[in-house]
């Protein structure tokens, strides 16, 4: 039987992952709590809330089955969590009238958050995770509480939350003001990124001497450009656009391009080892030399996949011995491991 494409059910520019695939993303491990789990609810409440684990446990609980879609261009079907709705937490405190935004803090190194406006949290059924699947939550995916925002990209669904504070006016993420997620985080609008950091004649000067090693710079747009030889070694690119670039024997290494596009660009003996490449497109681009030992391809694409068939075209041009480990397959999609691996060994 031939599965039905679910084109009303996976937004734009996302692939599937197998299964039993569950990537994680950002922080891989909780800051040391001091003493036992407390989650907070302040800000512009009536009355403040503190609970620990059990406390946390006893409230009524709801189970919520849904699709999980990261920014970095993976998706993941039917997760069921369970846990304490946003909703119910907040009915105990109640709100004051300027209570607008709600912005969730974890409990981790760099005191990571996200936010939301608090209408729209509500209105998406926002739960306070403790279970999935039937089972408590790992400590890399956020255990034992995180959030999860069903409808918006991943990034919203804050791990180890520890604090609920409920805002006047928006407090910008982690992500957000960081590294130039899009605030809105709509994976059917695609509001992965906002736009360009620098303007164009800082970018012409950086062209010229084709040097971006060390720079950060967010949604750069460098499409059909001639990079031979670009030096760009712990850039941070994320969401560069490098379409239909010659970069022939770019040095890329350990550079941030998660998300960036490469499509048709000449890529041959390009160096991107130990470069972030998760949500990267290669599509059409010519990679034969390349090197892509030690970098992270979750959500990477190599060729474009034909929906309703079990197929993929557009593939980017590949030698072999590729020059991947076989350890990174794991991370790509089926279909882009199906097509990555004729070309390995
Ligand atoms: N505390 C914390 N929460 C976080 C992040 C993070 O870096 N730190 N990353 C976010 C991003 S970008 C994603 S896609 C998801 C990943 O969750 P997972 O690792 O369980 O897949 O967590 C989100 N919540
Ligand atoms: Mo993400």
């Amino acid at each position: 039987m031939t599965e039905q494409p679910e084109r009303h059910r996976l937004p734009p520019g996302q692939q599937l992952v197998a299964p039993n695939k569950w990537p994680l993303v950002g922080e891989r491990r909780p800051g040391s709590a001091s003493g036992l789990w407390q989650l907070s609810l302040c800000g512009r409440v009536n009355r403040k809330i503190e609970l620990d684990l059990d406390e946390l446990a006893r409230c009524p609980t709801t189970k919520i089955t849904t699709d999980i879609h990261c920014v970095t261009r993976w998706s993941k079907y039917d997760v069921t969590f369970s846990g304490v709705l946003l909703r119910d937490l907040i009915d105990q405190a109640g709100t004051t009238d300027d209570a607008l935004f709600v912005s969730f803090v974890a409990c981790s190194e760099r005191n990571h958050s996200s936010s939301l406006p608090l209408n729209e949290a509500l209105a998406l059924g926002t739960l306070i995770a403790l279970e999935v699947d039937g089972h408590s939550l790992d400590p890399d995916h956020g255990g034992p509480v995180r959030v999860v925002v069903p409808g918006k990209y991943f990034y919203k669904s804050v791990k180890w939350v520890q604090q609920i504070e409920l805002l006047q006016e928006d407090r910008l993420g982690f992500w957000e003001s960081e590294s130039g997620y899009h605030n809105g985080a709509d994976p059917w609008k695609e509001q992965r990124f906002i736009a360009a950091s620098i303007d164009k004649r800082a970018a012409a000067k950086m062209i010229e001497a084709k040097d971006f090693s060390n720079q950060n710079l967010l949604s750069l747009d460098m499409s059909k450009r001639n990079l031979v030889d670009l030096v760009a070694t712990n850039a941070q690119l994320r969401n560069a656009n490098f379409s239909q670039c010659c970069l022939t024997s770019a040095d890329f290494r350990n550079a941030n391009l998660s998300n960036a596009k490469f499509r048709g660009a000449d890529l041959q003996r390009t160096d991107f080892s130990g470069a972030d490449l998760e949500g990267a497109d290669f599509v059409m681009a010519d990679l034969r030399g390349a090197k892509l030992r030690g970098c992270s391809l979750f959500g990477t694409t190599f060729c474009e996949v034909v929906s309703g068939h079990h197929g993929c075209s557009h593939g980017a041009k590949l030698d072999a011995p590729f020059k991947i480990d076989k350890s990174q397959f794991d991370s790509l999609t089926p279909q882009q491991r199906t097509y990555v691996s004729r070309f390995v060994e």
